[in-house]
């Protein structure tokens, strides 16, 4: 079911839980035309996520900035298509949180090992930001930061666990937010990483 985190925000707890195992197999089966790759930022640094991406669009970072893109930089391939489920379980989603017409044209695949985190940042380099962005865990927990609209905003944190899936909509698309270092773990699905796919709407 579906439970409001904030005006725009929708968790649904487990909702994607019984097709994980399909989920990170086709993730790897992306990971083995497109590998994760840690991207430098445009200040230079080597992120700790681990990032590939699906759909007709992938997001990168490097030294000119963050950015879509159709072709992988690292491999100078596009990406691979957006499996059919991945698209029906964003869409579905997005339209059990209110968001009917939800057509994603991008999918982000963040992988976490241990001591990998996100830092506080908001997500707008997408063309139209009223469409809502649906994130999808698996593997390892992870503690979520929600904070508010000015990056010195309080901070909420909550878990995300193993299949929780959160739509970000409405007044809450904009908001800061991050994920704190994972702890070490292995998990039965997933092994040491925490995975995340983004399904977004970029041009
Ligand atoms: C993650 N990924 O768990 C998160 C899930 C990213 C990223 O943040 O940019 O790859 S998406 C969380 C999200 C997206 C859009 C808006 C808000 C949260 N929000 O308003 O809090 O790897
Ligand atoms: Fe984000």
């Amino acid at each position: 079911w579906a439970e409001p985190l904030a005006e725009g925000a929708v968790i649904l707890r487990r909702r994607a839980r019984e097709q994980a195992a399909s989920l990170l197999a086709q993730i790897e089966e992306v990971a083995q035309s497109n590998p994760f790759h840690h991207r430098i930022t445009p200040g230079g640094h080597r992120m700790s996520v681990a990032m590939t991406n699906c759909g007709d669009l992938g997001w990168s970072s490097d030294a000119r900035g963050y950015q879509y893109t159709g072709e992988d930089n690292e491999t100078g391939r596009r990406w691979p298509p957006m499996p059919q489920t991945f698209r029906l379980l964003a869409q579905a989603c997005a339209q059990e949180a209110g968001f009917s017409h939800f057509q994603p044209d991008a999918c982000l695949i963040n992988r976490y090992e241990s001591g990998a985190k996100l830092s506080l940042h908001q997500d707008k380099d997408e063309k139209d930001l009223r469409q809502p962005i649906v994130s999808v865990s698996l593997g390892l927990p992870a503690v979520f930061q929600f904070g508010g609209f000015e990056r010195g905003d309080a901070v909420q944190r909550m878990l995300l666990e193993h299949g929780d899936v959160v739509v970000w909509g409405g007044a809450s698309r904009l908001r800061f937010h991050g994920i704190l270092p994972v702890k070490a773990g292995i998990h039965p699905l997933a092994g040491a990483f925490r995975y995340n796919l983004t399904f977004r709407r970029a041009r």
